[in-house]
């Protein structure tokens, strides 16, 4: 039959008689949030009852070349209320999954659709946005991996999923999600350390270069890591390239944070090369590699920087609106009062309401933006830790960098470690228009009053 204009129409109202499940099956990838078992600690011990996405722990791993158009259909099988944020994609603004500010909070059985774009290249992730402390506890999250056109030659590409986890004797999560000593001291930590590999990986032979995207997932626990038997570099932070390679010695990322690395096997055959965890008491290892033998000494070379991202870098930022932000409270913190749901109230009854945090003055979400700022508008925020713990804060939208003390801009991140009583400057220019929160990210902290926002005007 010869295409006419005709039979084009037939074809497309064909398609409209399509069940919508059929279509929707066949083009949208669906998420689906409920329960599930796993086997986290060992065989010796029983499954776990998780929350995850399709049942497992982390999610699937979503992996597109960058540019690509992401659909995710969530389908809330939980008993209780849920949303996906895409941590450290610059997104459209109603697509970053904030429960109140950008969406409804999905109910449980009705469903959302996600459909964004992936403007940067990187390592980042996703992860329930309601519930945090108990949703990103109970194992809601997955990696997001956006490829560069040409990324650099690897035998190995694993993501490296570091999570710190509460259980008890039988392997089970401890359901106690809202301890206050965890809230006003370091947050939510756990007892049982692991980190899970994508592709699951055990074996490698001298010589081969390897990336490892590492992604702290923890509630709270800072990640203090390094690495035996593998020399190289770190060549991006939070999903952005570094300008320059920097020489990988430990890795210390707050919960929130990435590292890619790239490394050259040096282990000899019959050793191991390891993923350690850093305690302050005790070395942990996450992962051993059995090396099995020698790949071929190929020179290859030092490491090139990867290719920056299409991302707005700051250039001049004397004379720009400057917005201070201050964190008070905590153990030993000296909190006296704070506002809370536009209403002052004393220490005491702050903590009655589970607000045990300030920014500037105000626990929980405040009814005013941090800063309201037009678009291409850039902002400086010194950022004042009044605290004896440390925070990571994460800006949703769009990444920052720090202006360092000898005026020079660090590398773009979205979420920035800051020690306890130190003080920091974060600067950005504002170039996606949106309500964008901006958060502690041990998410104990921000469930205890921990959070702001930004206003960026279109
Ligand atoms: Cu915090």
């Amino acid at each position: 039959m010869n295409l006419t204009r005709r039979s084009l129409l037939a074809g497309a109202s064909a398609l409209t008689v399509l069940p919508k499940f059929g279509f929707a099956s066949e083009n949208i990838d669906i998420l689906e949030a409920r329960t599930g078992a796993v086997s986290l600690v060992s065989d010796q011990y029983p499954d776990t009852q998780i929350w995850g996405y399709d049942g497992t722990v982390p999610g699937p791993e979503i992996r597109v070349a960058q540019g690509a158009r992401i659909q995710r259909k969530l389908l809330n099988s939980l008993d209780e209320p849920t949303t996906i944020h895409w941590h450290g994609i610059r997104i459209d603004n109603a697509m970053d999954g904030v429960p109140g500010v950008t969406q409804d909070a999905v109910q449980p059985g009705d469903e959302f659709d996600y459909d964004f774009t992936v403007p940067d290249a990187g390592t980042y992730w996703y992860h329930s946005h309601y519930n945090t402390t108990e949703q990103i506890s109970r194992g809601l999250y997955g990696a997001l991996i956006v490829e560069e056109p040409n990324a650099p030659e690897v035998d190995h590409d694993i993501t490296v999923l570091v999570d710190d986890w509460r259980l008890n004797q039988d392997a089970q999560i401890d359901p106690d999600f809202d301890r206050s000593h965890d809230w006003s001291h370091g947050g939510r930590l756990g007892n049982f350390l692991k980190a899970t590999l994508i592709p699951e990986t055990s074996e490698m032979q001298q010589n081969q270069r390897v990336r490892l995207r590492f992604i702290c997932v923890a509630t709270d626990r800072i990640m203090s890591l390094a690495m035996v038997g593998m020399q190289g570099v770190v060549v991006a932070r939070d999903g952005m390239p570094l300008d320059a390679p920097i020489r990988l010695e430990q890795l210390r990322l707050g919960p929130a944070q990435r590292a890619d690395v790239i490394v050259d096997i040096t282990a000899a055959p019959g050793e191991k090369a390891m993923i350690g965890f850093v305690g302050p008491d005790q070395n942990i290892v996450l992962a051993g590699f059995d090396i099995t033998g020698q790949a071929s000494l190929a020179a290859r070379g030092t490491v090139a920087a990867l290719p920056a991202n299409p991302v707005q870098r700051l250039q001049n930022v004397e004379g720009v609106k400057t917005v201070p932000l201050v964190f008070e409270g905590g153990a030993m913190g000296g909190l006296r009062q704070g506002t809370y749901q536009g209403k002052l109230m004393m220490a005491a009854e702050l903590i009655e309401n589970g607000q045990i945090w300030t920014l500037n003055g105000t626990a929980g979400l405040p009814i005013d933006p941090l800063a309201d700022l037009s678009s291409g508008e850039t902002v400086r925020i010194p950022i004042t830790n009044n605290t004896v713990f440390a925070h990571a804060m994460h800006l949703h939208g769009t990444h920052f960098q720090e202006i360092m003390p000898d005026g020079s801009f660090g590398p773009l991140l979205d979420t920035i470690l800051i020690e306890p009583r130190e003080t920091r400057e974060i600067a950005f220019v504002a170039d996606n228009p949106g309500d964008w929160v901006f958060h502690c990210h041990m998410v104990s902290h921000v469930s205890a009053g921990m959070i702001t926002w930004i206003k960026v005007r279109a």
